[in-house]
């Protein structure tokens, strides 16, 4: 075949994968809706991002530099648009930001001619991925990400630093980077979210405290710190507010996944908890609330998972996990969740405000023992089997 024929056909493909509508699925809990296709995998990635589109240099129509997996998108909507920055892995495995922008928010996310260019401020970085995006009330559009580094002290090829980066931006073109946070008593930080409001005139980050890069070690969960210059940013104190639990989906570690969304009742957080299994580590999504006037109060914590692997979600490059860097509000009070599944593709939820605030403050907390679990559950049967009137 022809190299031309063959550019005909991928680019066939990808316009009929870019213009593919979404439906909802059959799954039911009344608390998010569920969809067919991913809003967003390798393939959607443009193919002169991937291919040398020149047949002089490159005869065979040969990819030039693939794509692996896209995943881990921060959200935001801007200009009548939802735009998803996505991470996206390079054959390489080196990962780099890309924004994707839709009208609907569930289909034909179509991504800007170049990826992000973050201006080269880190010489030692060696891979960044995972950005939240945060509109803050200052005006700033703040993307922070992990900024991934080799442990230079450690002679284990593996051995890396994860620090918190962070740029700026109005348009999401123009980023404008700033100094790393510094956290004095966390040697590494991942999954680090900043806040949208100022909390006491200061800018407030959730973080995640970790001893080293894979395991949290004594990092309890998620922290909440403050810091008074966002160019410099430096945390002195991390107070924890959403723990690690013994036996609970958070046992191995935890972390901040959404920007906290803003309701009457307290600032409902999307965050993510992780377990060990005899398969590897299994990485859900949870949700928990925080007090208007004191962000880093916990006041309410549903039980278990909102959002867990299911189905072909389950399978990918790093198998068994769901990881959420970003969820759109809408002035209407409908909610775009954008989960990842298994390090491979992206996917999005939707739901309302009311149906995530009467999930969040209506469902009962994790009594912690199986013996409290059945009673927990015996009461709410007894109470069905007498409105039944059995
Ligand atoms: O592979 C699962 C996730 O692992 C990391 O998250 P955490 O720091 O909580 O373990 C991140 O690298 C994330 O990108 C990835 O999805």
């Amino acid at each position: 075949m022809k190299f031309c024929e063959q550019y005909e056909i991928e680019k066939e493909k990808q316009e009929k994968l870019l213009s593919r509508p979404n439906y909802k699925t059959k799954f039911y809990n009344g608390i998010l809706s569920r969809y067919e296709n991913p809003v967003l995998t390798r393939d959607h990635v443009p193919l002169f991002w991937r291919y040398d589109l020149n047949p002089e240099t490159n005869p065979f129509f040969e990819e030039r530099l693939g794509i692996n997996a896209v995943l881990n998108s921060g959200a935001i909507y801007l200009d009548g648009k939802y735009c998803l920055v996505a991470r996206i892995e390079g054959n390489d495995r080196k990962s780099f930001f890309g924004v994707a922008r839709s009208d609907n928010g569930i289909s034909g996310f179509v991504f800007d001619d170049h990826p992000v260019i973050l201006p080269d401020t880190c010489p030692e970085e060696t891979n960044v991925y995972d950005m939240r995006l945060t509109q803050h009330e200052d005006g700033w559009i703040y993307g922070v990400f992990c900024s991934e580094s080799k442990d230079k002290t450690n002679p284990d090829l593996s051995a890396a630093v994860a620090a918190a980066g962070i740029v700026r931006t109005h348009d999401l073109v123009h980023w404008e980077r700033l100094d790393n946070l510094i956290t004095l008593h966390s040697p590494q930080q991942r999954n680090v979210v900043l806040h949208p409001e100022f909390v006491n005139g200061k800018y407030a980050f959730y973080t995640r405290p970790m001893d080293s890069f894979i395991d949290t070690g004594s990092g309890g969960g998620i922290g909440f710190g403050l810091c008074d210059d966002i160019t410099h940013a430096v945390i002195d104190e991390e107070k924890i507010l959403s723990r690690r639990k013994y036996h609970q989906i958070t046992e191995a570690k935890n972390g901040e996944c959404t920007v906290p969304i803003k309701t009457e009742k307290g600032w409902i957080h999307i965050a993510h908890g992780v377990r060990n299994t005899a398969a590897g580590l299994r990485y859900v999504l949870y949700a928990y609330a925080t007090a208007l006037d004191d962000p880093s109060r916990v006041i309410a914590e549903p039980s278990g998972l909102l959002l867990g692997p299911r189905g072909s979600e389950r399978v990918g490059d790093v198998s068994n996990v769901l990881f959420s860097n970003g969820a759109i509000v809408r002035e209407n009070g409908d909610v775009y969740l954008y989960y990842a599944s298994s390090d491979t593709r992206v996917h999005v939820a939707t739901t309302t405000l009311d149906r995530l605030t009467d999930y969040v403050f209506n469902t009962p907390e994790d009594p912690g023992r199986s013996r409290d679990c059945v009673v927990q559950r015996c009461e709410l049967i007894d109470k069905n089997l007498a409105y039944l009137g059995k």
